[in-house]
């Protein structure tokens, strides 16, 4: 059994508050498609996060509809299976879940609920010539028993020791989460173990950086072959930030039996535009003038990609600075594209007898999505949690957020399908 496992595709992102993404996406869609015709994988797996928001735009959508669908035509023996992550709205991705069964792709929003009626488990097996795929989404909470439940189901049915695929998305203990500063603290990690057993290969989404657990010497091998089972982050499409600074790739991945051995190539994905830090040798700017240099410079030679600034601790940037740096690429149309985010070097450590200067700027706040990173990063005094309880309950809330937002987006879907039948979905 072979498939493609990718991941974390987050069409629709809009980068650095200002620039949108279309093309390296679609850059990164034509790469997937010639993959997919020369490899000829049975499934193509996408695991989680495949919009950047819950209500991706008008344009996003109608780009990955017709991404889909030049799949279908150009590989019709493909099975195409896509799961929501936690930046996907479970419940819309499931509202479309039948129309494109119709095109034989598999599309899983929402996770089974807790107390689900007997025979759950269909809607989350996908069955091939030669393997199964059990296709389970993002999962707020351990669901451990549920899992074990449908990879037994699945080992009943497989008498002849066929591979066995399943799909995640969430971060695991162990994993490495280069690049994800921001946004790690969103989830808990889960332990393996409460994963359940019984599959070949562990196709997991989340965390963007490229890896197979337990093996992190290998992680930029180009093939390498193990024994089942597996457990895979296939990484993301592109880079989502300019911290990820490791090559992206998808995993072809091959299994030859239930038990057996994996293995797994890295295809190395070729991104549109680039990530810089400049100076590009490694140094920093030490003024605001050789900065400014040093962006014209960039833009022109390269005239696409990504840049951040590295600037020494003691330059003062004057205060319209930033506005300074898009009055010059304003003439490349968008190709050269800023992170205001600056990386300052030689930052000296506070002292008592200093006031503390706060470790981030605006730019950073913007960004921040985790309130833990925050708070250690202003010292609250007086704060009589630790962080860990602290991130507890952050965590508790932003569940119970997300699953009264969930439900009422049913509701409110339903209401509308009921008194509207005209409503654009
Ligand atoms: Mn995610």
């Amino acid at each position: 059994m072979k498939i493609i496992h990718t991941a974390d595709l987050h069409l629709g992102q809009i980068i650095y508050q200002n620039y949108e993404r279309s093309d390296e996406h679609k850059h990164f869609f034509d790469q997937l498609k010639h993959w997919c015709k020369e490899e000829k994988p049975d499934a193509l797996v996408v695991s989680g996060d495949v919009f950047d928001i819950q209500q991706p735009s008008a344009s996003t959508k109608m780009a990955f509809n017709e991404q889909i669908v030049k799949l279908r035509r150009e590989c019709p023996e493909m099975k195409i299976v896509v799961t929501a992550g936690n930046h996907d709205s479970a419940s819309r991705l499931q509202a479309e879940h039948s129309i494109w069964a119709l095109s034989g792709m598999h599309l899983v929003g929402t996770s089974p609920s807790v107390e689900s009626n007997e025979g759950w488990e269909e809607d989350y097996i996908v069955r091939l010539d030669n393997g199964y795929i059990i296709a389970m989404p993002y999962m707020i909470g351990e669901r451990k028993e549920q899992l074990q439940y449908i990879l037994n189901k699945v080992a009943e049915e497989n008498t002849e020791d066929k591979p066995v695929v399943m799909m995640g998305h969430t971060a695991v203990t162990g994993m490495d989460a280069n690049g994800h500063n921001f946004d790690i603290g969103k989830l808990k990690t889960q332990d393996v173990d409460s994963l359940g057993e019984g599959y070949d290969y562990l196709a997991l989404g989340h965390i963007h950086m490229p890896q197979t657990i337990g093996h992190k010497d290998d992680g930029m091998k180009e093939e390498v072959q193990y024994k089942a089972p597996v457990i895979r982050y296939s990484g993301s499409a592109l880079h989502v930030s300019c911290d990820e600074a490791y090559p992206h790739t998808v995993s072809l991945v091959d299994i030859d039996k239930h038990g057996g051995n994996v293995n797994i190539k890295q295809l190395r994905i070729n991104e549109l535009r680039h990530f810089y830090i400049l100076p590009t040798d490694g140094s920093s700017f030490t003024s605001a003038e050789d900065a400014i240099e040093g962006v014209k410079e960039f833009a022109e030679k390269q005239q696409s990609g990504y840049f951040r600034l590295k600037v020494n601790y003691n330059v003062s940037l004057p205060s319209n600075f930033n506005q300074m740096v898009y009055d010059i690429l304003s003439a490349y149309n968008d190709e050269i594209r800023f992170n205001p985010k600056v990386i300052w070097e030689g930052e000296p450590a506070a002292t008592e007898s200093t006031i503390k200067r706060p470790t981030f700027d605006v730019a950073d706040l913007q960004q921040m999505t985790d309130p833990i990173e925050f708070i250690k990063k202003v010292d609250i005094p007086n704060l009589n949690m630790s962080l860990d309880e602290l991130r507890e309950a952050f965590e508790e809330v932003s569940e119970e957020i997300k699953r009264i937002s969930e439900e009422a987006e049913k509701k409110s879907n339903k209401k509308k399908s009921s008194t509207n039948e005209n409503t654009e979905a």
